[in-house]
């Protein structure tokens, strides 16, 4: 059980905190800059190591041009050790320097000093335990985002492992097959962790999910897509604008703008936007549609074929391509519609040759049992908007001693959700996954089961769902500096 803090210099610190970003961009690289070195490991490990060498880097200052670097994929963690229930994993939170522009050097915050982190896969009805290991000058939390989680483990944000502590974390993996991420979630100050580094996959399959014969192994690829800006030296240029970072310079799997190559067959990519606040809309360069599988909770009933997907922070999207459609010889681009200049354009598949393909893309994928509204119990409203500077839950801020609402375990709940605002704000309930209810669920974005809701400028969206363990627990919106800014409210499930 969660130990509540009784003193308020959370909101000191937050406060605090917001002038030194709101009044010097290299206040916190600064910080890092101190470090530097401490978490040795040469060039980020196992995982961004293959990132940077093709094409010969063009320079530009710091920038790059798109397609000169292959993608990177995050390595798979191994187990420390197994028994007959669970899996033992060991990480590390480290600083390190990477090379991300060719010819410069970032300092970054990564999982075993790598962005994004290892790749977790678990498996449904196993257990995972992680400790995690804070070599980091601040405190950390890790969340693993949209997981069923005992509130213990769930990395509420003042749940902190301070520098030089650890802490194990306990995943019961009671849900569907999905794709989760692992994220920071250290309060007040999760923007710039995250934008540092610090994110990473967590795979959940299941026996349904494996019968389906999906792309899988090489064919089947984790991708995190993230903005950043650099400094002319390589560093991050971090201002910490409280509506939202927007970096000029587009990320997949921490390499810019990468290529990959494929052969002329089908492959399962496992999207993630892992932005801090920017939305993209993706799309094909020639055309094809994107066969969407997955969302945020699991995967869809049956496919969809979709011209284009629109993913905001913290959106997972499973989709198919099939590149048996493109000549051998020829590229596609993976396109942002939402982008412009350098950030129109994600990355290149590059079909480079032929392969025999056996793998299977089912008309049926799982079944959905709808919740009933007429089953809820209450509904609960909240609106988001912005109150005398600072981004408000029911006109008011995150405050770590408050609770805004107190379901009951295995209730099923609706929750109203409206933007009194002008921003899109993508909420994020933790421990649940939801339906969205109404017109809206008809809209590609809310298909299937979801943990994040993008509600757009004077929109109210209704979700359904259901608490399976008792706790507290956290919602906030997953524009990241709005959460840091105080968009955020605890809830703690009652027996
Ligand atoms: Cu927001």
């Amino acid at each position: 059980m969660k130990k509540k803090p009784t003193d308020t210099k959370g909101i000191n610190r937050r406060k605090f905190l917001k002038s030194l970003a709101a009044g010097s961009a290299v206040a916190v690289p600064g910080v890092a800059g101190a470090m530097h070195g401490m978490g040795g490991g040469g060039m980020g490990g196992g995982g961004g190591g293959g990132g940077t060498g093709g094409g010969g880097g063009t320079g530009g200052g710091a920038s790059t041009g798109a397609f000169q670097v292959p993608l990177a994929i995050p390595p798979e963690l191994a187990p420390v050790a197994s028994d007959s229930t669970t899996d033992y994993y060991e990480m590390t939170q480290m600083e390190t320097a990477v090379e991300i522009i060719p010819g410069t050097v970032t300092t970054i915050w990564g999982y075993n000093g790598i962005t994004p982190g290892p790749t977790i896969r678990a498996r449904r009805g196993r257990r995972v335990q992680v400790t995690q290991h804070n070599s980091l000058p601040a405190g950390v939390s890790t969340h693993l985002h949209g997981g069923e989680i005992e509130a213990a483990s769930d990395g509420h944000p003042t749940d902190l492992i301070p520098p030089g502590g650890s802490k194990t974390y306990t995943y019961s993996n009671i849900q569907k097959a999905t794709t989760l991420w692992y994220h920071d979630h250290a309060v007040d100050e999760t923007a710039q962790h995250v934008y540092k580094g610090l994110a990473g996959f967590y795979l959940l399959e299941d026996d349904e999910e494996q019968s389906l014969n999906l792309p899988s192994g090489d064919y089947e690829v984790p991708m995190v897509i993230q903005d950043r800006s650099f400094n002319a030296d390589g560093s991050f240029a971090y201002t910490g604008n409280q509506s939202g970072e927007l970096g000029d310079t587009i990320l997949v799997n921490g390499s810019v703008q990468p290529y990959f190559e494929v052969a002329n067959r089908k492959y399962r990519f496992r999207i993630l936007n892992g932005s801090n606040r920017r939305e993209y809309v993706l799309a094909l360069s020639n055309g094809q549609p994107l066969t969407q599988i997955g969302t945020d909770g699991g995967l869809l009933e049956s496919p969809v074929d979709l011209n284009e997907i629109f993913m905001s922070p913290a959106y997972r999207c499973d989709i198919v391509i099939d590149f048996s459609q493109v000549p051998v010889g020829q590229s596609v681009v993976l396109q942002n519609l939402d982008g412009s200049g350098s950030t129109a354009e994600i990355m290149r598949f590059d079909v480079v040759r032929s392969e025999t393909d056996t793998s299977s893309l089912p008309a049926t994928l799982t079944t959905i049992p709808r919740l009933n509204p007429a089953d809820a119990v209450t509904t609960r409203r909240f609106t988001f908007s912005r109150r005398r500077g600072s981004w408000v839950i029911n006109g008011r801020s995150y405050d770590p001693n408050r609770v805004d609402a107190n379901p009951r375990l295995g209730t099923t709940e609706i929750w109203e959700l409206s933007n009194r605002s002008m921003m899109n704000h993508p909420v994020h309930i933790h421990l649940a996954q939801f339906q969205v209810l109404d017109a809206a669920g008809n809209q590609p974005e809310y298909m299937g089961m979801k943990d994040t809701f993008v509600i757009r400028p004077m929109q109210t969206i209704r979700v359904i769902g259901k608490f399976t363990y008792t706790g507290m627990y956290v919602f906030h919106c997953h524009n990241l500096e709005h959460e840091d800014f105080a968009m955020m409210a605890n809830f703690e499930v009652l027996p």
